[in-house]
């Protein structure tokens, strides 16, 4: 079983993966994807191979150019005590004093397991247009050692998630705390389980701060005096009050949870790709600066590309001529 609220009709896993961490699927019907934490015995904490096994599911899901959305969620219910967790955060228990610490001897290869084929980890760098961010943390790094470092690299996730070109959507069963929180904050959409989803930041108690989109993107999001008091005082949300504040779209009863995800995923397929991402990165900009207004440039000049004008200017330079732009308007 992959979680109580997994529709098995629904979705077939990615042939080329074989995550530990996460279960990784793609829908039968639609162009969307689901990603989901599986460390359910632990309200689905992150340790850095789930963070890596994370940013490689993303860039494959970035690559696939039928897909529109993502769904990101926790499975469960855990096998000990019946909790659910969309995710709990930093894995305390490896937590080191420089980060969170790889396993003894793990040398995973996600990115290259999920991507289906063997990448240099530099090609992200040189990767053209915004889709290539160059960020996804696996880096493919197998192999090489880096994993040994001790990591806290769930910030260059977050970064992914925002600068994907489709819709993430978070899916909220239950636990949505500390790191976890953060990154229901990142997505583009939050749905939550009305009678199990709960909002909770515990960064200042295990005296870690997101100091990133995690507190600075909730202030956006829910206004200054309500973020400050999600971190200063601790309190705990259900799904009904998070949507109050502003930070949950809906809350929906738990058992219909995917579904309602599903449908918004299909919901979201029948619009313009085009028109979504320029609009997801429409809503970054002004909080990205001039990363956003980068990312924002690169899908313009995108757009640019595929006119006949900047046709006319390669052709030109490819004939060895001058370029003759006056068929084309000066529109206004
Ligand atoms: C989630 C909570 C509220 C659930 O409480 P509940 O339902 O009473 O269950 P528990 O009995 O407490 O938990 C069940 C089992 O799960 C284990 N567990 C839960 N959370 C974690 C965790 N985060 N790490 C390790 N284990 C966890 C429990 O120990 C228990 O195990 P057993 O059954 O063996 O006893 C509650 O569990 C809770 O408060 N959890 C801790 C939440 C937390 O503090 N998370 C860390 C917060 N900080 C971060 O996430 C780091 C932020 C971050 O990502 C970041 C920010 C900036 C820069 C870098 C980073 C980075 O980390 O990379």
């Amino acid at each position: 079983m992959v979680s109580e609220l997994f529709d098995p009709d629904a979705w077939e896993p990615v042939d080329d993966t074989d995550f530990r961490d996460l279960t990784y699927h793609r829908a039968r019907e639609v162009g969307a994807v689901r990603i989901a934490f599986d460390r359910p015995e632990v309200r689905n904490a992150f340790r850095p191979e789930t963070v890596d096994e994370l940013s490689a599911a993303l860039d494959h899901a970035k690559r696939q150019t039928d897909v529109g959305c993502v769904l990101l969620t926790g499975n469960g219910p855990s096998p000990k005590d019946g909790g659910w967790a969309f995710c709990s955060g930093g894995d305390q228990r490896i937590r080191g004093d420089a980060g969170y610490e790889y396993s003894e001897g793990e040398r995973s290869a996600p990115s290259e397991r999920a991507s289906g084929e063997q990448r240099d980890p530099r090609a992200d760098a040189t990767d053209s247009g915004t889709s290539g961010s160059g960020e996804h943390a696996t880096g493919g790094a197998a192999g090489s050692g880096e994993h040994a470092a001790p990591r806290l690299h769930i910030l260059e996730v977050q970064r992914q998630i925002r600068h994907i070109p489709k819709p993430v959507v978070a899916v909220v069963p239950g636990w949505a705390v500390g790191g976890g929180h953060s990154l229901h904050v990142v997505c583009d959409m939050t749905l939550a389980s009305a009678e199990h989803a709960k909002f909770l930041q515990t960064d200042p108690d295990v005296a870690s701060f997101d100091a990133g989109f995690g507190s600075a993107y909730l202030a956006h999001q829910i206004g200054q005096k309500k973020a400050r008091e999600v971190f200063f005082l601790g309190k705990t949300y259900d799904a009904e009050e998070a949507a109050e504040m502003g930070m949950v779209n809906e809350a929906v009863p738990h058992e219909q949870l995917e579904a309602r995800a599903l449908e918004w995923a299909e919901e979201m397929l029948d619009k313009s790709p085009t028109a979504m991402r320029m609009l997801k990165y429409a809503f970054n900009l002004d909080t990205d600066g001039l990363v956003g207004q980068q990312v924002f440039a690169g899908e313009a000049t995108r757009l640019g590309y595929m006119t006949d004008e900047a046709k006319e200017g390669r052709d030109a330079f490819n004939e060895g001529r001058e370029p003759d732009f006056s068929e084309f308007p000066w529109h206004y």
